[in-house]
């Protein structure tokens, strides 16, 4: 049957080209009866969105134009990510949450989860909870229970069935999808780094956008293997002085001109992402072992996100262990949004696990605005600096 076509959102003249590509993708999906999921966050399992045959789009804002919008109902001192988030919902704006047949929220922070209750006003949301912590044993049947619930909602709201077979199948792709972006996360893991950090953000959030998961998955396949290629023929065996860089913290995409480029630009270069931008999030697969019942082994895989909501959370320390080692770090540069109360406490823990590995580290905490980029720049030059003199020092002192 001829699906109606939808309309087009009032802000849509304004958006930026690229925006306006991926928009009329995903328009064309739904004219042509896909469904389509919003979703805020790394611990909602994706798999059961797609074994019910819709699309998950990612709706984390990053412009700072919706906050004014946002404050109008929420406090003033709340993270510019849910202040945007919600000032989009409200606006409509947003052409993803435009289009989103359903919202998903989760207990992460507080700030999100109450804005998820007012969120529900303006378009369903169904909350899943998270346990405190990715520790204790108990959390895990509780978060099976959660993903249970998560994918009873998804049959409920489009009238479907999800059958195992559906999940498993869902798994195996999200799986594949996984280990085609470690390979390309591993890229700068290369010295030199054949791609800037900069570009490998602005990569993977295209791929983001891409929602045929098998041309996304040739996409992601092709890039790494001319980068490869590249890396190969003209830059192995030669040598970089740029500092090598990893980012870590909040999502950055708010400040990633701010923070990301003017790293770059500055003369570092980023290697890795402590984040949901990087290789962390793909690391862990989904156990496809066929006698494993699929939602306990969904349940290991995405309480394993170690987000600095989760308290304690020593799996991150671990992470930065692994992650400090792999892309040969020279320097960290946390960055966390004003009034992240996880990220900020953290960040104590992260220093010292940072600096144990005799790695310089800088925290800089911004938001959405260039109140302070002129002073963000000064940080990150003075930083770069600092980094430059260590590893110099270290080149001496070992060679
Ligand atoms: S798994 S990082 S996507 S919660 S909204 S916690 S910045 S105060 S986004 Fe996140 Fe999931 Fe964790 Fe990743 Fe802080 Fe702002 Fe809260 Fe935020």
């Amino acid at each position: 049957m001829e699906q109606k076509a939808n309309k087009l959102p009032e802000g849509f003249d304004s958006l930026q080209d690229a925006q306006k590509q991926k928009f009329l993708n995903l328009k064309k999906l739904k004219d042509e009866g896909k469904k389509v999921v919003g979703i805020y966050c790394s611990y909602v399992p994706t798999e059961l969105i797609y074994a019910a045959g819709a699309i998950p789009v990612s709706l984390c804002a990053v412009s700072e134009k919706p906050i004014a919008a946002g404050e109008r109902d929420l406090p003033r001192n709340l993270c510019p990510l849910i202040k945007a988030s919600y000032g989009h919902a409200i606006t409509d704006t947003c052409p993803f949450f435009y289009f989103s047949d359903l919202i998903i929220g989760e207990t992460t922070c507080d700030g999100k989860k109450k804005m998820y209750e007012l969120l529900n006003n303006v378009k369903e949301t169904h909350v899943i909870q998270l346990p405190q912590n990715n520790i204790d044993p108990e959390g895990y049947p509780f978060f099976k229970e959660q993903i249970i619930k998560f994918k009873e909602k998804l049959e409920d709201y489009f009238d479907i069935t999800i059958t195992e077979d559906d999940i498993r199948k869902a798994i195996k792709d999200g799986n594949e999808e996984k280990k085609n972006l470690v390979e390309f996360f591993k890229l700068s893991s290369l010295e030199p780094s054949p791609i800037s950090g900069l570009e490998q953000f602005n990569v993977n959030e295209a791929f983001g956008f891409q929602y045929d998961r098998k041309k996304k998955n040739e996409e992601v396949k092709t890039r790494t293997k001319e980068l490869k290629d590249y890396w190969e023929k003209e830059l192995k065996g030669t040598k970089d002085e740029r500092p090598r860089i990893l980012v870590s913290g909040c999502p950055a995409g708010g400040v990633k001109d701010k923070i990301l480029k003017t790293i770059e630009d500055l003369g570092g270069v980023i290697v890795g992402y402590d984040s949901c931008s990087g290789l962390r999030t793909y690391m862990q697969l989904v156990d496809e072992d066929p006698n494993r019942d699929p939602y306990e082994a969904l349940a290991e895989k995405y309480l394993g996100v170690n987000c600095s909501v989760m308290s304690p959370n020593p799996g991150r320390m671990k992470d930065l262990d692994y992650l400090l080692d792999f892309y040969h770090v020279d320097g960290v540069i946390e960055m966390t949004l004003v009034a992240c109360h996880t990220f900020n406490l953290e960040s104590y823990e992260v220093k010292k696990k940072v600096e144990s590995h005799d790695i310089p580290y800088i925290h800089i905490e911004s938001d959405y605005s260039q109140n302070d980029s002129g002073q963000v720049r000064t940080r990150i030059e003075a930083f770069l600096e600092i980094v430059r003199d260590n590893m110099q020092y270290k080149e001496e002192a070992y060679n």
